[in-house]
Formats: structure tokens, C-alpha cells, sequence
């Protein structure tokens, strides 16, 4: 592979804040008397806010909501969880990680980061990764979410690379096939490596080293 730039999604790869997720959704369901849980909470990884909404709702029997009453809904959701990610720091950053990502840069690759969501660059900085990647594409770059390209296919471009010179290291299937459809190499770890949707499936982070 004649890889120049490595693409990172943040939740799942660089950090985990599926727990938050969890328990800010929770919080809105519960709040409205729809049935949630952690089985459903897995079908929202690397979908984005207003989508993982609609999969909530698919248990909500109520009168129809309006677009602004599921706004507000989602609004809710992310004041909730940004609360909780205010409680992250550095130490939710593995050694594992940054070590690995450090020995990327010093073999002279790009580094970005294609995240669905909206909150990446406040968990970056939380986690002490802010001004670290050469490049930012998240949800608020986007118009069009996993497993739609766009995300990556941005990020290749804020590092002046094309697709086939980089690597997509992805934890959610939906993830997997958004690095597929844009013409990239895909590593996965977490769901998608035990899913087998990557090129490389890995068991753990500090893998990319050999793939690479
Ligand atoms: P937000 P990733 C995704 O991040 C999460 O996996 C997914 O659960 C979340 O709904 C989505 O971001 C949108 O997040 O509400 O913060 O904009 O895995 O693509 O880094
Ligand atoms: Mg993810």
C-alpha cells in the first residue's frame, strides 16, 4: 500500500464515549416514556444524532413529533451529553493510542480525523488532542452521514491526499462501508474488525504498526 495519510473516526478508535451516549439518550427516553437500552444504544454507533433519533423513536407509539419537537428532542440529548463529556480528560486517552499514533507520525504519514459527530473537536480537546491531526472532518463539515463517503472523502481532501493514498481506521460497520464507497483501504477494530468489514481486521489499535 502506498499509504501517505491515515483517517481515524474518533468514538470507538480514539476514544469511547459510548457510555455517554448511552446513558444522555437514556435520560431523553426515559424522559418521554420510550423503551431504550444498551442493544439499542449499539445500533447508534457511527450514526449520526438525528438518525440515532429516529432508531429510538421506532419505540415511541405517541402523537407524530414535528421536525422542531425532534430538534429539541435532540438538543436535549446533546446538552446531556455534553455535560457528561466535560468529565473527560487526557487520562481517557489510552497510552496504547497516542504511542500509536506517534509512531505513525514519525514515519512521516498524515494524520486526520473523519468523525460523524458535531462534539469532535470538544472531545479532542478534553482527551488533550487539540491541534494534534493535520486535519478535522466531522459532523459539522458534513451534509450526508455513514455509510454515505462524505466524511472521509473531505478529509482526504484537507490533507491534499486522494483516497487511494489513504487508510480509514474505522470501529462501526456503517463506518467500514463509508471508507469503501470512497475508494479507501479500511482497518477496523472493535464491531466492524469482529464483523469482518475492513481489509485489515484487527484486535487491537496498536496493530496499524504491522499494517503500516
Ligand atoms: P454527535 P464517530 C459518532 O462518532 C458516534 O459513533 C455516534 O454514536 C454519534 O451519534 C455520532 O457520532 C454523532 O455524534 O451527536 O456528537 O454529533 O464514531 O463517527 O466518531
Ligand atoms: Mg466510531
Amino acid at each position: 500500500m502506498n499509504v501517505k495519510g491515515v483517517i481515524f473516526d474518533l468514538d470507538g478508535v480514539i476514544c469511547f464515549t459510548d457510555e455517554y451516549h448511552y446513558l444522555a439518550w437514556k435520560e431523553m427516553a426515559d424522559g418521554m416514556g420510550v423503551y431504550f437500552d444498551r442493544e439499542i444504544n449499539n445500533r447508534l454507533r457511527g450514526v449520526s444524532r438525528m438518525a440515532s433519533l429516529d432508531i429510538i423513536l421506532e419505540r415511541y407509539s405517541g402523537p407524530a413529533l414535528t421536525d422542531a419537537e425532534k430538534e429539541s428532542l435532540a438538543a436535549k440529548k446533546n446538552d446531556i451529553y455534553r455535560s457528561l463529556l466535560s468529565r473527560m480528560s487526557p487520562a481517557d486517552l489510552s497510552d496504547e493510542v497516542k504511542l500509536t499514533l506517534d509512531a505513525l507520525r514519525a514515519k512521516g504519514l498524515k494524520l486526520a480525523i473523519g468523525s460523524s459527530s458535531k462534539n469532535a473537536p470538544f472531545i479532542l480537546e478534553r482527551i488533550g488532542l487539540a491541534g494534534y491531526f493535520d486535519a478535522i472532518s466531522d459532523g459539522n463539515n458534513i451534509s450526508r452521514s455513514k455509510p454515505d463517503p462524505e466524511v472521509f472523502l473531505k478529509a482526504a481532501e484537507f490533507l491534499g491526499l486522494a483516497p487511494a493514498e489513504c487508510l480509514v481506521v474505522e470501529d462501526a460497520i456503517a463506518g467500514a462501508e463509508a471508507g469503501h464507497a470512497g475508494g479507501f483501504e479500511v482497518a477496523c477494530v472493535g464491531d466492524a474488525s469482529e464483523a469482518k468489514a475492513g481489509d485489515h481486521n484487527m484486535s487491537c489499535f496498536a496493530q496499524l504498526l504491522e499494517v503500516l
